[in-house]
This record gives structure tokens, sequence and C-alpha cells, in this order.
């Protein structure tokens, strides 16, 4: 098993030779490795998120799994932005049900000056005011539109880097993972805390995803949230035909995040409904920390919170 010790519990110089080591021993190994850094250095809740698409579809990026690109014909269609109150509403709502993150998302390729920002920044203001922390997902920002969010409140921003530098070509040609870092930069500096993960399930080796994890934990600081999606392939998408990813995979690569971020929240994301509650289980075993709650993600299916409250009882996380 290779040693993890304290001192390299937050190491930047992660190298993909390493990281394909941790992601494919024994998986007990694996498990028990994450395990025990959980427990030394993440918290030990697991934080409730509950997602709101505030502007659904009609995006100009080719995002090969995304169900609201413009260039897929899926059952997604563009609706009008949700108003402020409508999305403060939805937001007391997800507290009233246990969450303390609310996520809401724009189909945007980027932020773009004028009244739809304007609002977003009311909606995050007000998110803030009802004491949940509030993350926004909405395509590349330059650093005035970050510096306004972050006055308004904003604690985090969700930009994932998807997959690995080799294969994103593979999945978007209408961006590139340089203009991806670039936005994660500006973030940063904004003084916004960074949500950025990935999706596994898209047609990628396991050295794609050790790729994507070395990029992730060697930015510094790390990622205080990393989302892992399993594909959720939609009718429409290029990805439509690809074969559900094996739920030990995503164990895998939970545990492995969890390992190389010891910090971070990690949060099993997409692809829930598809998983049994022992697969689910074992993600929070291997260091899991969070899950989004609420019946649907943005536009997909998500466990029915009545099923969610039943596994937490069950394990006694409730
Ligand atoms: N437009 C913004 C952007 O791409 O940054 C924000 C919205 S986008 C829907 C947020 C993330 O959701 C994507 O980066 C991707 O990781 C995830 N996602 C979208 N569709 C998915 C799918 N079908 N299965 C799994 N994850 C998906
Ligand atoms: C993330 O990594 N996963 C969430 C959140 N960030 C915004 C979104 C998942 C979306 C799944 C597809 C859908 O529901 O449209
Ligand atoms: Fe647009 Fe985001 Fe979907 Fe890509 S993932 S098509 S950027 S909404």
């Amino acid at each position: 098993m290779p040693q993890i010790t304290a001192p390299s519990a937050l190491r930047h110089n992660w190298t993909a030779a390493e990281i394909l080591d941790i992601l494919q021993q024994p998986l007990l190994d694996l498990v028990y490795q994450a395990q025990t850094l959980h427990r030394q250095y993440s918290a030990s809740d697991i934080q409730l998120a509950t997602l709101l698409s505030v502007k659904t579809g009609g995006c100009a990026e080719n995002c090969a799994y995304c169900p609201q690109s413009a260039h897929h014909e899926t059952s997604v269609t563009p609706e009008p932005i949700l108003s402020v109150e409508t999305v403060l509403a939805a937001a007391r709502a997800a507290k009233a049900n246990g969450a303390d993150r609310f996520c809401m998302g724009w189909a945007w390729r980027e932020i773009k000056d004028g009244k739809a920002f304007d609002e977003m920044l009311q909606m995050v203001s007000g998110v803030r005011q009802l004491g949940l922390e509030a993350c926004v997902t909405a395509g590349m920002l330059n650093d005035a539109q970050a510096e306004r969010l972050a006055s308004a409140g904003l604690t985090a921003y969700n930009h994932n880097l998807d997959t690995s530098p080799e294969y994103y070509n593979q999945v978007i040609t209408t961006r590139s993972y340089g203009n991806r870092l670039e936005t994660l930069d500006r973030v940063r500096r904004a003084g916004i805390t960074l949500c950025c993960g990935g999706i596994i399930g898209m047609g990628e080796t396991r050295l794609d995803r050790a790729r994507m994890l070395e990029v992730l934990a060697n930015l510094t600081p790390h990622p205080e949230s990393v989302p892992i999606n399993a594909l959720t392939a939609v009718a429409g998408t290029p990805l439509a035909n690809q074969p559900p990813v094996d739920p030990l995979e995503l164990v895998r690569i939970c545990a492995t995040a969890r390992i190389l971020m010891p910090q971070a929240r990690v949060r099993l994301s997409a692809g829930r409904s598809q998983l049994s509650r022992e697969a689910q289980v074992l993600c929070l075993m291997a260091g899991v920390n969070s899950i989004f709650y609420g019946e649907k993600l943005l536009t997909t299916e998500n466990p029915e919170q009545d099923a969610d409250r039943a596994l937490l009882a069950a394990i006694g996380a409730l």
C-alpha cells in the first residue's frame, strides 16, 4: 500500500504515476487509507447541498455530456431565467428541508454584465442572508465580475475541469482547458472558494482520471469543494450511449480525491440515482462528505428526499 503520512497530507506536487498507484491499489486498502485520512483531516458531517437551475438550456458551449447545450437536441429546452423571488423561495425551502448550501446554475458560456448578472448578485446576497452557503456555476467570468460576486457574499464558484487535459477536446471544443484554469484563478484571486471537480464515465481511461486528479490536487490551495459526477447519459447528447460507470470505479475516484485533498468537501454529485444504497455508503466510507439533496440536480433526476433521509438515518447520520 503506498504510504501516506501526516506531513505529506497537503501536498501540491503529485505526479500522475503516484496517483495511478493510489487509484489502482486493492480496493479495500484504498478505502482504508482514504477513511483514515478522512477521520484525521476532514469534516465528519455529511453536508447537504441543494441545486437549482436558474437559467436552463440554450447554452453556447458544446460539452458532449450536457443536456443544456444548444448543440444537442435533448428534451431540455431553453426556459426563461427564474426571478430573484422564485430563487429565494426555493432557497428558503431548501433550508427548511435541512440543506446548508444552496447552489445555483446558469447554462452560460460566460457571465455578461447587465440585468441577469445584477439579479444573480441579489440572489447570492439573499441566499447568504438566509444563513446558507451560496454557490454559483455560470461559466467563465472576468476579474470585475468575480469581485462583485465576492462582495455579494458568494461562498463558492463551481467550475469543473471535467476530465484530463489530454481527453478534454474529445468532450468539449468550444473552450480550452486553459480557459478553465484561468477562470479558476480569477475566482481564487477574488477570495471566493473553489468548487472544482469532474465527471467519470465519459470513455476516459484510468490514466485520464489520475491526470484530472493531478491537476486538481496540484492547485494551491486545493479546491475547498470537489464534486465527483458519474456521467448521466442523456438522450440526444453525443454521450447518450456510454455504458454506466462501474460503481466501484466511482468509489476509487472518491477515495483518491480524499487522499489527495484531505481537507476538501468531496461531493458525490450526479449519478446517485443509479447507485445502490450500499455503493453510496462505500463512497461515504471512502471520504465523501457531501451529497446533493433534492429531487432534481439541474435538469436530471436525483434520489427522492425521503430516500436520502432514510439512507442517512440508516447509517446514523441524521
Ligand atoms: N455552464 C456552467 C459550466 O459549465 O461551468 C455551469 C453549469 S454545468 C451544468 C456544471 C457541471 O455539471 C459541469 O461542469 C459538469 O461537470 C456537470 N454535468 C453536466 N451535465 C452532466 C451530466 N450529464 N452528467 C454528469 N455531470 C454533468
Ligand atoms: C457539479 O459538479 N455537479 C452539479 C453541480 N456541479 C452544478 C450539476 C450536475 C448536473 C447533472 C446534469 C443535470 O442535472 O443537468
Ligand atoms: Fe453549457 Fe455548462 Fe452545459 Fe457546458 S456544461 S453546455 S457550459 S451548461
